[in-house]
């Protein structure tokens, strides 16, 4: 039997192994899966994200218990950005989703950016395609809400839980846009401590402009993740989340959006690595930079000529 054959009749190992091979893009990792993609679309995706330890890990932690023991299938897939800027300081009492009691029902996996971000969305796409694919009915992405990539990667899930804790009080009107747009759940972490109140009330005050622009009630719930309070609150809304979106076909066409970006992304991705491909053997690229340093050219006349020098051949064999 194939690596993919055993991958479809449930092996465990096989699912490691094509998890490893289409996440280290290695030779052929494409066609894995264009064989995968079409078994994948029943498993709800679910994002956390939100600043450096406001308590996502124990969340997903507390969520995907819960979750397994109504008999679901979970699998987590925590994106750790080991970012230049964030690394030391995240590496202090974070809570290590590895560190979960291990039954069988609930699949760990850590993405590394291993100081690159370059192609992280995408491959945390395909590799939860891959879960999705074996069977898994929920993934749960947590990914810490500091970058672009970052929000790509939850903004590419069917519902948003963005977890922030009582002393983001201050920072909600500075924080990012982004991050409070893609969001439908939000989470109060470590209400155990003062200003949860307040900061309840000055979310719930932003929140209200948004409300009036959409039929979704945009939640705050307050949860005391390391005691496992409100875990089952958060988990009603997200479902709650879910159903709206099913009925009022925004999750249709939010999915289909995610579709044509993934397109999207192939084909540059694709395209790109063609181009270099070709560039690196023309000598040309190195006269014509000369040139250009020179004032004899320019980039674009240059982009020009080399892109019909190379003779790229788009079909993609
Ligand atoms: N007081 C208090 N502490 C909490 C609560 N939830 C989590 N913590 C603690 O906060 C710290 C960070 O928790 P994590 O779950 O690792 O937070 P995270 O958001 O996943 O952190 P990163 O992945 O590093 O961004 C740990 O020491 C937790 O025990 C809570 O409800 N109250
Ligand atoms: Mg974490």
């Amino acid at each position: 039997m194939t690596t993919l054959e055993r991958f479809f009749d449930g092996d465990q190992s096989a699912l490691a192994r094509i998890i490893s091979f289409v996440e280290n893009r290695e030779e052929g990792y494409q066609t894995v899966l264009s064989r995968v993609y079409p078994k994948s679309g029943k498993a709800l995706r679910i994002g956390f994200t939100g600043p450096p330890g406001a308590g996502k890990s124990s969340l997903v932690n507390n969520i995907s218990k819960v979750l397994a023991s109504e008999g679901k299938r979970v699998a987590v897939i925590a994106v750790d950005p080991t970012s230049p800027f964030t690394g030391g300081a995240l590496l202090g009492d974070r809570v290590r989703l590895t560190d979960m009691p291990i039954d069988g029902s609930i699949y760990i996996r850590s993405m590394a950016t291993r100081g690159s971000t370059g192609g992280l969305a995408a491959a945390t796409g395909n590799v939860a395609a891959v879960l999705d694919a074996f069977g898994y009915e929920y993934i749960l992405i947590e990914t810490v809400g500091v970058g672009q990539i970052e929000l790509d990667i939850v903004d590419a899930c069917d519902s948003v839980v963005v977890v922030l804790v009582p002393e983001s009080g201050d920072a909600i009107q500075t924080l990012k846009a982004g991050l409070m747009e893609i969001a439908d759940v939000f989470v109060v972490n470590k209400a155990d401590r003062p200003g949860v109140d307040n900061i309840v009330m000055e979310l719930n005050m932003t929140l209200d402009i948004r409300r009036e622009k959409s039929d979704w009630e945009h939640p705050v719930v307050a949860t005391e993740a390391i005691n496992n309070k409100n875990t089952d609150k958060l988990i009603e809304k997200v479902k709650n989340h879910v159903e709206f979106s099913k009925t009022s076909g925004r999750f249709e066409s939010h999915r289909k959006a995610q579709i044509r970006k993934k397109i999207y992304s192939i084909l540059a991705f694709n395209v790109n690595g063609m181009i270099r491909e070709k560039l690196a053997h023309l000598t040309d690229v190195d006269r014509a930079v000369s040139d250009i340093y020179q004032g004899k050219s320019d980039p674009y006349t240059v982009s020009q000529e080399l892109l019909k020098l190379s003779d790229i051949d788009l079909s993609f064999s």
